[in-house]
């Protein structure tokens, strides 16, 4: 028997067929009517258009200005923020970017990054996706801004999400 077909038939029996690697959670769960588990953190927000994200050193802070649909589900979504520096002034011209992950799962989205699309008309609003989450569960929404040659300020906030919209 030819090792190598031994050992590259080993490694699918583990790895082949899975669309990506959730480790050993089980996706079994995650049926109709079945609740969601997100007990993993006790930072869980409940979503809501005014919402506002902050940075830890208080250089930013962006507000939820719009969300399409209006609640944070699986599939795509669309937001609007509204990005304002400490002092409360709009932030022009930035580099704001999302990028939603499932920290129990070690995954994120395709594509990972989602870059925040600014405004004609209103000052300091920023487009983000649509970006698509999955699946239910627990995800973390991290939003980093950058301003020229400066160094980037992140702010996330975690959502537990249900099938349902
Ligand atoms: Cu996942």
């Amino acid at each position: 028997m030819n090792i190598r077909w031994v050992i590259t038939t080993l490694l699918c029996i583990v790895g082949c067929g899975e669309e990506h690697e959730h480790g050993d959670h089980d996706h079994g769960t995650h049926d109709a009517g079945a609740s969601v588990d997100c007990t993993s953190t006790n930072e869980v927000s409940a979503f809501e258009i005014g919402a506002i994200f902050s940075s830890d050193d208080g250089r930013y802070s962006a507000r939820v200005d719009a969300a399409m649909p209006e609640t944070l589900g699986v599939g795509d979504n669309t937001w609007t923020m509204i990005l304002r520096d400490g002092a409360g002034e709009p932030v022009l011209g930035a580099t704001f970017d999302l990028e939603p992950t499932m920290p129990e799962h070690g995954h994120g989205t395709t594509p990972a990054l989602f870059l925040g699309v600014e405004s004609n008309d209103v000052a300091g609003a920023y487009e983000f996706g649509p970006f698509e989450l999955s699946m239910a569960g627990l995800w973390r929404l991290s939003f980093s801004v950058r301003e020229g040659e400066g160094s980037s300020a992140t702010m996330s906030a975690e959502y537990c999400l249900d099938d349902a919209r």
